[in-house]
């Protein structure tokens, strides 16, 4: 694609915001020392011209997952080389219901060190995919614990230290969906009204090619891509009847947050978020979601009319300089004439856990800034990698050690920090109890049970920590992966 055909695929009457042009990262090749200047990385649309793949499902029994390369048609008519967990991009949708358990055997077939996290999920720490645990080349792992925690979207994806972001990008990522009879009892919209849908922006060569070649630059900005996939592919559609749609959307983007919204301006829904339902739904304009994040939201297209067209859309949004200048439609409805699911919500959802802060044993801040000592704004600023509280990551140091079920309060601290940084925890939740600066609220999904949380440069979010019955060797790091394969990550023990 050369630039001139890159700036046609600006579809006109979009809500794209094109801007002056596009950088070099288009007409550029290879990894290159310094990247482009801090100037966010453009939105492209793609034509909507297929349908949107569904990834397969898997529930009950033993499963295998072949971390491979694969190849994929990311653009229409453009093969790209990616990696999978078998078929040809990412990994099947494990549904599995409380109570119940996962036994999966990855085979590493990439030619390089690999692993599985199962983000969201509280399992035994030497079946969390910490990065001290990973198959070599040809070799296999197997993952086999029981779940015994509430219905959710969790994910699951390569951990390999250092190599998480290329890895994750290339297509080494999964759904599971864990089910409950209190979920059982809303009757949401199912079967073809259900969506699991992993949205991961690409950066594309002239050929169609994904790259994966962060800049010093990037790894502080965070590498991102011009054209933003649903379940591996550019430009999808859904055809679907009048009713109720549930979306459970994953952000497996290793930089890139979206501000997703309706292009119609019709609300989405929030019905749940990382851990599960919220207590009740919450009608928003627009939702942001960071790397890591999950949001679980319907579409109401009750009201809609046969040949509609209506799009899932990430919209603009502030507060940070390295991205959120551009919008761009990701996904198209097609309604048809066929009445679905037009039944209604129930008010209340579920019930929440009590939350008294006052049961919380200690708090502990963590300094998340990352002021480089000077700044990004030379190449030089970048010195010794990504830190937590100033330390990059080690492998096997013990950094923070806190009781099996415990409760604490943690501050993630970005006050002086010019960085995007969305915090996830592995063995343990989180509720989030306040952000102070930067955006100053919570949003809708927050108001869940979360795992990662997105703390805005200016931020300080305080949230409750719950330790899971686990113990052993977990994990504190920033998901936005380039940051966290840099060393912005801590060794959580359990104990
Ligand atoms: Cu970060």
């Amino acid at each position: 694609m050369n630039r001139r055909t890159a700036v046609q695929l600006l579809s006109s009457g979009s809500s794209v915001v094109a801007m002056g042009g596009l950088p070099s990262l288009l007409s550029s090749c290879g990894h290159e020392a310094f990247g482009p200047a801090p100037t966010a990385v453009p939105l492209i649309e793609s034509p909507f011209e297929r349908p949107l793949p569904v990834l397969p499902v898997h529930a009950g029994g033993p499963i295998q997952l072949v971390a491979q390369a694969s190849s994929l048609d990311i653009r229409k008519g453009a093969s790209s080389t990616s990696m999978s967990y078998g078929g040809s991009i990412y990994g099947p949708t494990i549904v599995v219901r409380r109570g119940e358990g996962v036994d999966a055997q990855l085979t590493n077939q990439i030619g390089a060190d690999t692993n599985i996290h199962w983000h969201g999920l509280l399992v035994p720490a030497e079946m969390d995919g910490h990065p001290m645990h990973v198959a070599g080349s040809g070799a296999s792992l197997r993952y086999t614990y029981a779940l015994n925690q509430r219905a959710c979207h969790a994910w699951y994806h390569s951990h390999v230290h250092g190599e998480t972001g290329r890895q994750i990008s290339m297509g080494l990522a999964g759904n599971v969906v864990v089910r409950d009879a209190e979920e059982d009892a809303l009757r949401l919209p199912s079967g073809n009204d259900e969506f699991v849908l992993v949205l991961q922006d690409k950066r594309l060569d002239v050929s169609g090619h994904q790259r994966y070649a962060p800049s010093m630059m990037e790894v502080m900005n965070g590498y991102m891509g011009e054209v933003v996939t649903v379940n591996g592919i550019a430009g999808p559609i859904v055809t679907t009847s009048q009713g109720r749609k549930r979306l459970r959307i994953v952000n497996a983007s290793t930089a890139r947050v979206y501000n997703l919204g309706t292009s119609d301006g019709r609300p989405l829904t929030c019905i749940g978020t990382d851990q599960g339902l919220l207590a009740m739904a919450e009608d928003v304009q627009s939702i942001l979601l960071a790397p890591g994040e999950r949001v679980d939201v319907l579409l109401d297209l009750r009201n809609a009319v046969g040949g509609e067209q209506i799009y899932l859309e990430t919209r603009t949004f502030d507060g940070v300089t390295t991205q959120g200048k551009h919008a761009a439609r990701i996904l198209r409805f097609d309604v048809t004439t066929n009445k679905g699911d037009m039944s209604d919500l129930p008010t209340s959802l579920a019930l929440l856990p009590t939350l008294d802060p006052n049961t919380a044993t200690r708090t502990r801040t963590f300094d998340i800034s990352n002021t480089h000592g000077g700044g990004h704004g030379g190449h030089g600023g970048h010195e010794g990698g990504h830190t937590i509280n100033g330390i990059v990551y080690a492998m096997t140091r013990s950094d923070v050690q806190a009781a099996v079920g415990g409760i604490e309060i943690w501050e993630f601290d970005n006050t002086a920090g010019a960085e995007i940084h969305p915090m996830h925890v592995h063995g343990a939740t989180m509720r989030v109890l306040s952000r102070t600066g930067g955006r100053g609220i919570l949003t809708a999904p927050e108001r869940g049970i979360k795992d990662t949380v997105l703390c805005m440069p200016g931020e300080r979010v305080r949230a409750f920590v719950s330790f899971g019955p686990y113990a052993g060797m977990f994990l504190l790091h920033c998901h936005l992966v380039e940051h966290s394969d840099d060393g912005m990550m801590l060794n959580l023990e359990l104990r």
